[in-house]
Formats: structure tokens, C-alpha cells, sequence
């Protein structure tokens, strides 16, 4: 994944048509585009291809199953188009490494989730966040997710996995800070809503980028 503007869209609309027409006005502004169940549910998998002529695709499909199950999910998605997929750490080793091995054979990107940005997140994942972090690192992903809503596990988690991409949601809607999340550690920021529901989503997405560079 290119690095020139930081910023990765999560396209949470569930219209083919919005979809596309989001991803034409507003793919200069984004290094990757991230979809997950919402869009590929209604419109279908042939979605990834569509979206892939604007800008790679990250597929949101926090695969979280037994290692045979996550690799036919991740052989799936990325052999559909994705550039990228994200996993959850919490079903261990065996079934990230499906993952991890699924992505290295199609060239595409692993993200794995150490702690999601939502206040649940704080009953499970919170406390087993850095073991997913080391989780992460073990199977060899290219990067993790971690929180803007809690720019100080940006930080710790940065001092868990060196170099690897940390992608961050939970700026704008979630009330995360963009600068807060960048100075934190992050290497990339996820934004949905604020732009996509933006009345002037070209204009929201330069707001952003005036932040990020
Ligand atoms: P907005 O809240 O609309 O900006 O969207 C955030 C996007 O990031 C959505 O697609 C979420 O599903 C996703 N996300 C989180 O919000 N929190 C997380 O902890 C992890 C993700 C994700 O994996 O992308």
C-alpha cells in the first residue's frame, strides 16, 4: 500500500451505485479503500474488483475462525481483487497464520485487531491487547489496527511491534482526534462517516488531509 496521503476510507454505504460514486470523487484523497460486510453483503463480492479500479481495497472482514474456515474467507476475498485483509487475533496463532499464509500466497496485506476503538472493547480485548499486538507480529502481518479513540494504546502498542503499520480507526464519528492518533504512532487513519455523510464528502476528505500532511 502506497503511503502519500495516509488516509484510508472506510466505505460503510450499502448502495453499488453510492459506493462507486464515492470511490470516483474521492479515491485521490485516500491511499486504500476499506469494505467489509456491509457493501459485500448487498452488493455482492464482485464489489472488490469495482472498488479496485479506484484505489486497493482493504477487506474488512475481521476473519475470526477455525485456521480452515479463515483461509477459504481469505482466499476468497483477496482472490476476488483485495490488496488487503483484516483479522482478529483472539482465535489464536493457528487460525492468524491461516491468514498470514492466505495473504503471502495472493501478495496482499495482513492487519490484524488488537483492540477495537468502540467502548466495549475495554471489557476483552483491552486487556489482551498487547498479546494480540505480539500475536500479530509472530504470524507476520504487515500491520495492525489499533484505536484513535485511545491514542496512549496507539503508543504502547507502537513499542510492541517496531515498524509494522499501525492502520487507526475511530477519528471523526467516534470522537478519536486525527492529530492525537498520528503523534500517538499511527501510520494511517481510517475515516468513514465524517466523510462519506459529509454533505461535501470532496471537501471533508481535504479537511483531512490537511490534518494528516
Ligand atoms: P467511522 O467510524 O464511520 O469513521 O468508520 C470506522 C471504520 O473502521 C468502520 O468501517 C469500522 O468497522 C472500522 N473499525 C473501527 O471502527 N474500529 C475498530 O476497532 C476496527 C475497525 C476496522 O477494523 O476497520
Amino acid at each position: 500500500m502506497k503511503r502519500e496521503t495516509k488516509l484510508i476510507l472506510a466505505l460503510d454505504v450499502i448502495s453499488r451505485e453510492r459506493a462507486l460514486s464515492l470511490a470516483a470523487e474521492l479515491c485521490d484523497y485516500f491511499d486504500a479503500i476499506k469494505i467489509g460486510y456491509p457493501l459485500i453483503l448487498t452488493v455482492g463480492l464482485g464489489i472488490v474488483k469495482e472498488i479496485s479500479a479506484f484505489a486497493p481495497v482493504i477487506a474488512d472482514l475481521k476473519v475470526a475462525d477455525i485456521p480452515n474456515t479463515n483461509r477459504l474467507i481469505c482466499d476468497a476475498v483477496l482472490g476476488a481483487g483485495a490488496g488487503g485483509i483484516i483479522a482478529q487475533a483472539f482465535p489464536g496463532k493457528d487460525s492468524l497464520q491461516a491468514c498470514a499464509k492466505s495473504a503471502a500466497e495472493h501478495g496482499a496485506d495482513l492487519f490484524v485487531v488488537t483492540e477495537m476503538s468502540h467502548p466495549g472493547a475495554e471489557l476483552f480485548m483491552a486487556p489482551l491487547a498487547e498479546r494480540m499486538a505480539r500475536l500479530a507480529v509472530e504470524a507476520g502481518a504487515t500491520g495492525v489496527v489499533a484505536p484513535a479513540t485511545r491514542p496512549m494504546r496507539i503508543k504502547l502498542i507502537r513499542s510492541i511491534i517496531g515498524e509494522r503499520l499501525i492502520i487507526s480507526p475511530g477519528v471523526g464519528a467516534q470522537g478519536g482526534s486525527a492529530g492525537a492518533a498520528l503523534q500517538a504512532g499511527a501510520d494511517y487513519l481510517i475515516v468513514g462517516r465524517s466523510i462519506y455523510e459529509a454533505e461535501d464528502p470532496a471537501a471533508a476528505a481535504k479537511k483531512y488531509l490537511s490534518l494528516v500532511c
